[in-house]
């Protein structure tokens, strides 16, 4: 009998669920098996932000306390009371909804791992990632209730918080805004979020409404949401034009190199070795992979042959990370290194570290390449 089947069965299934609602997702873990922390790992007691802590990484959904955070103008304080949503600009019919009038629409829920685009950008920031039931109302029907007028090519969600960007002398006061094209924003896929694995979206997520694009970076899905707004120009502000722009050195057909300036858009594909335990002389390197349809993930030890790992099967969400491990046979004593790569249903390999596309790439942002992890075994 499956696992699944027995626990089904057995009615463990609701009761898990109402304790809570990541118990029941499986994790290929040994009971009893020790964690050998990587030497690479970064202390995490050297901040006091929350970032994932891959050591403890046990769980397909990671528990909101901790889910990792990023504001970058800090948590505003919103009034919850008075709250609603604006929809205006370029739409016939211009809107304000409350919580209640969005939570009284149909509710459409998505597992979806998401990931700060800056996630591996620097030695100390490997923990901006985590995997989330998220909760909500598709954010399309809303949009073509407010019937996006012929002219309007950009939908752009601001949020409450906001601070002062100085630009060529002059310094505004902007919220934060984050902007898609029309035919982006319309996927059916997008939801206004109010839900964050069962229970409502923690004001640090976002509360009480975000946006969440499945296969987007963290920075498209702009929390405390105020208004969403349509435009016939596109949207230049920081976090589309300034700030989250990759800079990137390329080489054309030709030989010609040039510099491609690109705003952060969809998740790269992306693995990740995350600990090492042994049990009675057995070792296991369990990872995650994501960014994209994940087809298979490969293990080096010590620069040697790609190892085929096993991917959890139990787990079959499309925009979650599949977890994997691998039995390591026999390390010897001493230290060792260990790099897994993704490979996507296309066929594309996550790049190396010293690739060309990884070294051309002059910002921190997209950091998908190949992570080599350090290890000693005593
Ligand atoms: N309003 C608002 N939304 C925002 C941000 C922000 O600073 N303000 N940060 C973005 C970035 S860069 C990321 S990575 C994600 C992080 O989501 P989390 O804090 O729920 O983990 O939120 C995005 N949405
Ligand atoms: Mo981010």
């Amino acid at each position: 009998m499956e696992r699944r089947d027995f626990l089904r069965s057995s009615g463990l299934t609701l009761t898990a669920f109402m304790l809570s609602p990541w118990a029941i997702h499986a994790f290929p873990k040994i009971e009893g098996e020790k964690l050998i922390p990587f030497l690479d790992q970064p202390p995490n007691s050297s901040s006091n932000r929350v970032l994932l802590d891959w050591n403890k990484f046990d769980s397909f959904i990671t528990p909101n306390d901790q889910f990792f955070n990023v504001s970058h103008y800090g948590k505003p304080a919103v009034d919850l009371e008075n709250w609603k949503l604006e929809i205006s600009g370029l739409v016939e019919n211009p809107m304000m909804l409350t919580i209640d009038d969005i939570k009284a629409r149909p509710k459409q829920d998505v597992t979806f791992t998401l990931e700060c685009s800056g996630n591996h950008g620097f030695p100390t920031f490997t923990g901006a990632i985590g995997t989330a039931k998220w909760g909500g109302t598709p954010l399309a029907p809303i949009l073509k209730e407010a019937g996006i007028k012929e002219d309007g090519i950009e939908v752009i969600f601001f949020g409450h918080d906001s601070g002062k960007e100085n630009l060529r002398k002059v310094t505004m006061q902007q919220n934060f805004a984050r902007s898609m094209s029309v035919e982006d924003a319309l996927e059916d896929t997008n939801l206004l979020c109010y839900e964050m694995n069962g229970v409502s979206l923690p004001h640090d997520n976002g509360a009480p409404l975000r946006l969440i694009a499945p296969g987007w970076y963290g920075i498209a899905c702009v929390k405390w949401l105020k208004r969403i707004e349509v435009r016939n120009t596109r949207f230049m502000g920081r976090f589309m034009a300034r700030d989250y722009v990759t800079m990137r050195k390329e080489t054309r057909p030709d030989g010609e190199t040039v510099w491609m300036e690109t705003s952060v858009g969809r998740t790269q594909l992306k693995s990740l070795a995350a600990k090492v335990t042994v049990y009675n002389d057995e070792y296991r390197i369990y990872g995650a992979a994501w960014g994209a349809p994940i087809d298979r993930v490969e293990v080096s030890i010590d620069g040697g042959p790609w190892q085929i790992a096993t991917i959890d099967p139990e787990e079959d969400a499309e925009y979650a990370w599949k977890i994997w491990h691998l039995n390591w046979e026999n390390p010897s004593k001493g230290e060792h290194t260990i790099v897994s790569r993704a490979i996507d249903t296309k066929g594309n390999i996550q790049p190396a570290g010293d690739s060309d596309y990884i070294k051309g790439k002059h910002t921190y942002w997209e950091s998908n390449g190949q992570v080599v992890r350090k290890i000693n075994i005593e």
